[in-house]
């Protein structure tokens, strides 16, 4: 009777345990679909041979000040002093979560220390407002990706330059030049990506409140994260854009390509429902990046193989938790039946 009852109270574990298996199976696949899915959105992409930029009224890309558009690049400063060009997307962004990839070039004849000051990424609410933050306004309303090639302030030594930082507004702050933007920046790495033999790349994750730049500068064909924080909330209806900035000393400052991938994540009905254009830019810093890691390999060019990857290793996990879940049943069992004869 001991021994049916043991084989019935294992079939009826296993049966369950299957049951669990397959549900967890369903939620995997799906959350696989719905959270690696990469989506090229040409509306806001830059892309060779930059056919119709910036001159017909549907063009999807304007241009300002001394931004060259040839058939290879688009060239936002030449190498040469007191230059500033921007190129903007004219198609306001409804993404709420989206991934830009940008090529660039920084290059010039300048040595070492002699050559600036840089590029800066933009998803901003106004776009074409020539200024002294990299070629654009002060006080903008959004988020920037600073790319600076020159170290402004003397007594920041801590940190080697060329230096990428980010930093988000909500048209109150004025970027510090002085400073490098120290005060106001959200966190940010060195890179050496000037006058480089190699594609150089910079890659702007936004989603779900979490914002990652990532950089691929070492010919590696692989992102080395550079920011991560959470807590940062960007509204929808903004525009990407790009500008550069020369000064006393200089450089070409060349965008090869950028282009915009939907990310397919799935948010709460109530975030939903929220209306997305009227969020203010804002960070919580109350909120540690580290709380806030929902994919820790910050993997970034997903490809189906890497979804494949997770899948069977999530699989793989499950079938682990499941013969051990089977194999401590019946220790369990074999432990009580030997407990029960003591007694
Ligand atoms: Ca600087």
């Amino acid at each position: 009777v001991v021994c049916f009852n043991k084989m019935e109270n294992i079939r009826a574990f296993l049966s369950t345990a299957f049951v669990f298996l397959v549900f967890e199976l369903c939620l995997v696949c799906c959350d696989i679909t719905d959270g690696n899915a990469e989506h090229l959105k040409r509306e806001h992409s830059l892309m060779k041979p930059y056919q119709g930029v910036g001159s017909s009224p549907t063009s999807q890309w304007d241009f300002s000040g001394s931004t060259l558009v040839t058939s290879s690049y688009v060239r936002l400063t030449p190498d040469e002093r007191s230059k500033q060009g921007s190129i903007w997307n004219t198609v306001p962004c409804y993404l709420k979560d989206w991934e830009m990839h940008v090529q660039f070039k920084v290059h010039g004849s300048g040595k070492k220390n002699l050559h600036g000051d840089g590029i800066a990424i933009w998803y901003t609410k106004d776009r074409l407002h020539p200024g002294p933050v990299f070629g654009n306004q002060d006080q903008f309303f959004g988020l920037a990706i600073f790319l600076d090639t020159f170290r402004n302030d003397l007594h920041g030594m801590d940190r080697s330059f060329p230096y990428i930082s980010a930093m988000v507004n909500n048209g109150s702050v004025s970027y510090d030049h002085g400073k490098d933007g120290r005060s106001s920046e959200l966190g940010g790495c060195s890179a050496e990506i000037r006058n480089r033999e190699h594609d150089t790349y910079l890659a702007i994750r936004y989603s779900k409140g979490r914002l990652t730049v990532m950089v691929d500068v070492e010919d590696k064909n692989e992102w080395k994260e550079c920011i991560d924080i959470g807590g940062v909330r960007l509204p929808t209806g903004y525009f990407f854009g790009a500008s550069a900035a020369t000064g006393d000393l200089s450089d070409n400052h060349d965008i090869i390509s950028m282009k915009l991938y939907q990310l397919m994540v799935e948010h709460t009905l109530e975030e939903e429902n929220l209306d997305w254009t009227k969020i203010e830019p804002s960070v919580s810093l109350l909120k540690s990046p580290k709380d806030n890691i929902d994919d820790p390999t910050g993997n970034f060019r997903g490809t189906p193989l890497t979804g494949w990857k997770v899948f069977l290793l999530l699989l793989c996990a499950l079938l682990g938790i499941v013969v051990c879940a089977v194999v401590g049943a019946v220790v369990f069992q074999k432990r009580q039946e030997r407990n029960k004869r003591f007694y």
